[in-house]
């Protein structure tokens, strides 16, 4: 027998990944890291010798058990593989995939699903976050079709609502974690901020831009993708997170005033390719910040009204819907909870070869 892996392919939200059990991965980082990087086919640029799919949205791994901790059902530990380095980061959360963790538990027998929903409590080892995601179950089945929505995903399928608990400061310990709403670096004004994702605020036009371009546009910004390098690295060190010359966070959110209809517009850098839609804990984060006197997102956003907040945070492929729940007082308002809505679909299911290791003979 060849060895291979046992692995779900999903799409969870607008990410995809290969989804795991973790008693059948090593139990040591470094080996597993090696052998994801095999299995997704990195380090390089189309992962063609993998199952990765060659962009950071589509080469990411989900590690999945049952969670010992009372009240928790399951730990998931994300693994973003990086497409033409041989680097596997498990600093940052992730959304999307945390979306598929209930489907994929429930196909594995993990958890037993009860009708017409399941909710399961899910621990995001990565940074301690914990949410909790209502998956479709009629007749203890999980059900992957419905009549939902979600910019960046063709057609509609079953709902998957997940509501976080407590997210602030998840990555780098605290909300505003340089200690000030405002920074300036390199004489811009820049928010920094961790609402379960570590993400750099800035306004488009101070870099030329609408904040209405398209990805590829972005992208083809040379001179302003130079300066928001430079922003990031300081920011890193500012936001606790030393140097992230090599890390995936924090990430670049280019923002501008609402241009569809929403509460913000945004183009998120990820943190070097454009992202073509908005990360969910992205997401979450941009919106807290556009509800928070003093940021640089205040100042731009138009939110509702009302102590639950429906922010439309416009994005290239339409609007990401998230709900805040408001506390504190009119002058010094705090997001207490945040939720939102995913789907998720199994795509295949079976087992992955990897490639043989650089370091050992791969001899048949
Ligand atoms: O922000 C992309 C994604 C993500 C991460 C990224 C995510 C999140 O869209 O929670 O979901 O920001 O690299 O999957």
């Amino acid at each position: 027998m060849r060895p291979g892996v046992r692995c779900m392919l999903m799409r969870g939200g607008t990410s995809k990944g290969a989804y795991f059990l973790a008693d059948e991965l090593p139990a040591g980082a470094a080996e597993r890291d090696d052998l994801l990087l095999r299995i997704l086919g990195s380090p390089d640029a189309r992962q063609i010798d993998g199952i990765g799919g060659a962009h950071p949205l589509t080469s990411k791994a989900a590690i999945v058990s049952r969670s010992q901790s009372p009240g928790i059902d399951l730990d998931f530990l994300f693994a973003q593989v990086n497409v033409t380095e041989p680097l596997v980061d498990t600093t940052p959360n992730c959304g999307n995939i945390l979306a598929g963790v209930g489907p994929f538990a429930l196909e594995r027998g993990l958890l037993a699903a009860h009708h017409p929903q399941t909710r399961i409590r899910v621990r995001t080892l990565n940074t301690g976050t914990v949410a909790e995601l209502v998956v479709q179950t009629p007749q203890g089945v999980v059900c992957y079709e419905g009549d939902t929505a979600i910019d960046g995903v063709p057609g509609t399928a079953a709902a998957i609502p997940i509501n976080f608990l407590e997210t602030a400061g998840s990555v780098c310990g605290s909300l505003f974690p340089s200690g000030a709403r405002t920074d300036a670096i390199d004489g811009v004004s820049v928010t920094c901020i961790d609402n379960g994702m570590p993400v750099v605020l800035l306004r488009a036009q101070d870099f030329g831009l609408t904040g209405r371009e398209s990805c590829a546009e972005i992208e083809a910004s040379a001179e302003a993708l130079r300066r928001i390098e430079s922003i990031r690295l300081q920011a890193g060190r500012r936001m606790n997170l030393g140097e992230v010359a090599d890390a995936v966070v924090p990430k670049m959110s280019l923002l501008a005033p609402p241009a569809q209809g929403g509460c913000i517009a945004t183009r998120t850098l990820i943190p070097r390719k454009c992202h073509a839609s908005i990360g969910v804990f992205g997401a979450v984060s941009v919106a807290t910040a556009c509800v928070l006197p003093g940021t640089v997102a205040y100042a731009l956003a138009s939110p509702p009204e009302g102590p639950i907040k429906l922010m439309e945070v416009e994005h290239p492929a339409g609007f990401f819907q998230v709900r805040l729940e408001m506390g504190g007082t009119r002058e010094d308002p705090t997001v207490e909870r945040s939720g939102l809505v995913r789907t998720a679909r199994a795509l295949f299911d079976g087992i992955a070869y990897p490639r043989s290791s650089a370091t050992l003979p791969g001899a048949c």
